[in-house]
C-alpha cells in the first residue's frame, strides 16, 4: 500500500513539475508572488538524484527493527560455530515465536530479521538441500521449522519479516567449489523467498573467517541479487555494498556525522568494508543508506553469562540518537535463549527504552506554531516554513531554486523549555542539506543549540534544557534548494 502511494506521489510531483514548466514558459513577466497569496501552482523542486526507491522509503520509515541470532551457537555458548555441531544439540525447551514478536512490537520495532543460517551452516528451516538442519534435531520431533514459526508470528503481530542467510558456510562440503556452492546458496534463498510469504529484507553478511589457507569461495552476488529481485521485489538487500542498504562500518550502534544516504556503489565490495561505509559520499551516484546493527548484549548469540550485561537504558538511548537520529535505521539484536524465548532482562530493558522514547517525542512544542523564512519557494504557502511544523510528513518548507542557504524562524508564543530537536528533509526528492545550525533566541542574541552536516531522513539533536520563545534553523549549504519536512522541539522526561 505504502509503496503504491509513494509511486503515485512521485508521479504527481512529475506531472505538477511538467505542468508548471509549460505554464511558466508562456508567462510574460514572472512577477514574484507575495507570500500568503495564492498565485497559482508553484512547481515543487525537481528531484536531486539519486532518490530512494519505494522499497528504500518503506525500509527507512521502519526506523527501528530487530535482529534475532539463534541457532546451534545458542546451545554451544559460542559466537561462530565450526560447522561440526551435532544437530541434536538444537533443542529449545519452550520456543515461542509469538513471544519474540510481542517483545519486538512492544519495543516499537517494525520488523524482525532472523538468522535462518549462520556461519556454522545449520538451517533453522527444513531445507531440501542439506540434512544439517532442524529436521535432524530433536526439537518438535524433527518436524519443526523456526523460520515458519517466526514468519507467522511476525505476520500475526503486524511486523515485517526478514532473513539473514550467511554466505560463509563452514558446514556445507561444496563451499569453496564456487559454482556448486552458489547454486546451493541460491537454492536455499529460493526456499526462503518462496515458502514463507512476504520477505522484507535479505541480509548478506560479509564476514568470512577462512584465513589465508582456508577455502576460497567466489560468491555470485549479481546472481543472488537478481534472484531476490525476481522472487521478492519489495525486499531490501543489505550488505557492505548494498544494493539497497549498507553496513554502517561498526557494530557499536552508531553512525557518525556526516552520514550521507548516498555512496558510489561501484567502489564498494562485500566483505571489504571501506571508509565510505561510515560517512557515505555526499552527492554520490547511488542511494544506499545505513543500517546500524548492534546487539543488546555483548554477543550476537545468547550466552547465560551475559544476562547481567544487557545494555543500560542510557546506552540504548545513545544508540538510538546515533542511529535513528543520524539518518540510519537501527537494527537491534535480541537473541532468543535456550528456551527459545527472548530473555526477561532484555524485554524489560526494551520496555524502559520504549517508554522514554514515547514520552520524549509525545509533545512537539513547535507543532503548528507560526513561522517565517528568509526565502519561500515562489512565495507560495504550499512551501512555507509552517509546512515543517505541521502533522503532514509529506509537506515541507522549500526555497527557490538556487537558494541553498536560508533560515526559518519559529515563534513558540512564549518561553518554552526543550532539550531535543528533530529535523527532517523530504528525502523523496534527494538528500540535499550539507550544513545546518539550530539556534535559540535568549532575549538578546541567538545562542547555538547544535550544528551538523547531515539531516537526511531524520536528524535528532540533544542539548541541555534551554528555555526560549524563538528558534531558528539555518540551512547553511545544500546541494540544491533545501526541503525541510520537520522541525520539532521536545523535552525528554529525564529533564522534566
Ligand atoms: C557479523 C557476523 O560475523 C556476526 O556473527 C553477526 O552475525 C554480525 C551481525 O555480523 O559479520
Amino acid at each position: 500500500m505504502r509503496c503504491a502511494a509513494v509511486t503515485r506521489y512521485r508521479q504527481s510531483v512529475l506531472i505538477v513539475a511538467l505542468a508548471a514548466t509549460l505554464a511558466g514558459s508562456t508567462r510574460m513577466s514572472p512577477a514574484k508572488p507575495v507570500y500568503g497569496e495564492t498565485p497559482g501552482p508553484v512547481a515543487p523542486p525537481a528531484p536531486v538524484l539519486p532518490v530512494p526507491t519505494a522499497r528504500q522509503i518503506a525500509w527507512q520509515e521502519r526506523e527501528f527493527i530487530a535482529f534475532a541470532h539463534f541457532g546451534v551457537n545458542t546451545f554451544t555458548d559460542r559466537e561462530w560455530g565450526e560447522g561440526k555441531e551435532d544437530p541434536a544439540i538444537f533443542n529449545p525447551t519452550a520456543l515461542d515465536a509469538r513471544q519474540w514478536a510481542r517483545t519486538c512490537k512492544d519495543a516499537g520495532m517494525k520488523m524482525l530479521i532472523l538468522t535462518a543460517k549462520h556461519h556454522d551452516g545449520f538451517c533453522l528451516w527444513p531445507s531440501r538441500y542439506t540434512e544439517h538442519s532442524v529436521k535432524a534435531s530433536p526439537w518438535r520431533g524433527g518436524k519443526g521449522d523456526v523460520v515458519r514459526e517466526a514468519a507467522d508470528a511476525c505476520r500475526e503481530a503486524g511486523l515485517d519479516f526478514g532473513i539473514y542467510l550467511s554466505p560463509w558456510d563452514r558446514h556445507e562440503p561444496c563451499y569453496g567449489d564456487s559454482p556448486r556452492y552458489n547454486e546451493y546458496y541460491m537454492n536455499q534463498l529460493t526456499e526462503l523467498l518462496t515458502d514463507y510469504g512476504r520477505i522484507s529484507e535479505v541480509w548478506f553478511d560479509g564476514a568470512c573467517g577462512e584465513g589465508p589457507n582456508g577455502k576460497r569461495q567466489v560468491y555470485d552476488f549479481p546472481a543472488y541479487r537478481a534472484l531476490v529481485r525476481k522472487l521478492q521485489s519489495d525486499a531490501c538487500m543489505f550488505s557492505d555494498a548494498g544494493p539497497d542498504v549498507r553496513w554502517v562500518g561498526n557494530e557499536r550502534g552508531c553512525a557518525s556525522d556526516p552520514n550521507w544516504a548516498t555512496i558510489d556503489a561501484g567502489r564498494m565490495i562485500v566483505g571489504k568494508p571501506n571508509q565510505d561505509q561510515t560517512h557515505g559520499v555526499f552527492g554520490g551516484p547511488d542511494w544506499v543508506p545505513t543500517e546500524v546493527d548492534v546487539s543488546i548484549r555483548p554477543g550476537w548469540f545468547y550466552h547465560p553469562a551475559e544476562d547481567e550485561k544487557v545494555k543500560s537504558l542510557a546506552s540504548l538511548l545513545d544508540i538510538y540518537y546515533a542511529s535513528v537520529g543520524m539518518n540510519g535505521v537501527l537494527l537491534l539484536n535480541v537473541p532468543p535463549d535456550r528456551r527459545g524465548l527472548m530473555h526477561e532482562a532484555d524485554a524489560a530493558r526494551l520496555r524502559e527504552f520504549r517508554a522514554v522514547i514515547d514520552a520524549t517525542f509525545a509533545r512537539d512544542l513547535a507543532r503548528g506554531k507560526p513561522a517565517t523564512a528568509t526565502n519561500v519557494r515562489g512565495g507560495a504557502a504550499a512551501f512555507g516554513p509552517e509546512k515543517a511544523l505541521d502533522a503532514d510528513p509529506s509537506t515541507y518548507w522549500a526555497t527557490d531554486d538556487g537558494v541553498v542557504a536560508a533560515s526559518m524562524e519559529v515563534d513558540l508564543g512564549g518561553p518554552a523549555t526543550f532539550d531535543r530537536a528533530m529535523i527532517r528533509e523530504h528525502t523523496a526528492l534527494g538528500q540535499r542539506v550539507r550544513a545546518f545550525a539550530l539556534e535559540a533566541w535568549d532575549g538578546q542574541a541567538w545562542k547555538p543549540l547544535g550544528r551538523g552536516q547531515t539531516i537526511g531522513y531524520k536528524r535528532l539533536l540533544r542539548f541541555p534544557p534551554v528555555t526560549a520563545a524563538k528558534v531558528r534553523l539555518k540551512i547553511e549549504d545544500a546541494r540544491a534548494c533545501p526541503t525541510v519536512s520537520r522541525l520539532g522541539l521536545f523535552l525528554a522526561p529525564e529533564a522534566r
